[in-house]
């Protein structure tokens, strides 16, 4: 039997707004307090590793020692079949702009043009979620959504690449569905499932 472990506080590694609001309706049901690490400042570690599972610990690893609580955090991205997976782990950064702000329209037209008139429009959206303890524990989850890339964008709600992205299942993209429509399908929500079978209920 795997020991459960009783969190009251958890530091979400992120600055990232679309997942903060995820992560807070997925804890939600849990009682667990979340307190993103943007609003306590702390800096935000270079994702400097080559995969999503380097990076999600790297960011988690570095929220625990700064906070001496359980952290954890989440990177992910968009693997695109036709281009070898890309964006995949630099999928925020095809957002960059000089002013460090992101353009996920310049990112997702970046993506259109990359695309070209490939017949294939396969994707996956993947999420890899660390948790590390202050006892040094560290667990990794991954989930991952499989779709089609759609042009043009459609859609509203969700963030990133989400007017984009139609998961299998479905005829809406991601951004045309509300946030619990998103949850049936997304990434981040199985790994999330994972986490909170293995270390919650
Ligand atoms: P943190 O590192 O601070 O968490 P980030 O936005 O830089 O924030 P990542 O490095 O993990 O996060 O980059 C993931 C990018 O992939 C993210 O910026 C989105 O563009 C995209 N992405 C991930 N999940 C997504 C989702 O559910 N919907 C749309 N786009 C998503």
């Amino acid at each position: 039997m795997t020991d459960k472990i009783i969190f009251e506080k958890i530091i979400l590694a992120t600055h990232n707004q679309g997942k903060i609001r995820e992560f807070s309706r997925l804890f939600a049901p849990l009682g667990v307090e979340i307190i993103a690490s943007h609003t306590l400042n702390l800096e935000e570690p270079e994702e400097t590793g080559s995969s999503f599972s380097d990076n999600a610990l790297l960011k988690a690893r570095a929220a625990c020692k700064s906070t001496g609580l359980p952290a954890l955090a989440d990177d992910s991205g968009l693997a695109v079949t036709a281009l070898n997976g890309a964006p995949g782990i630099y999928s925020a950064r095809w957002a960059e702009q000089q002013d460090g702000q992101k353009d996920f329209i310049k990112a997702m037209t970046k993506l259109h043009d990359a695309l070209a008139d490939s017949p294939d429009r396969s994707a996956a959206f993947v999420a890899v979620l660390a948790l590390v303890t202050p006892e040094r524990q560290e667990h990794l989850f991954e989930g991952r959504a499989e779709g089609e890339i759609i042009w043009p964008p459609r859609g509203d709600q969700g963030f990133g690449y989400d007017p984009v992205f139609v998961p299998h299942g479905d005829t809406k993209t991601f951004a045309e569905m509300s946030a619990t429509e998103k949850q049936i399908f997304s990434h981040r929500a199985k790994a999330f499932n994972a986490l909170r079978e293995a270390l919650f209920i």
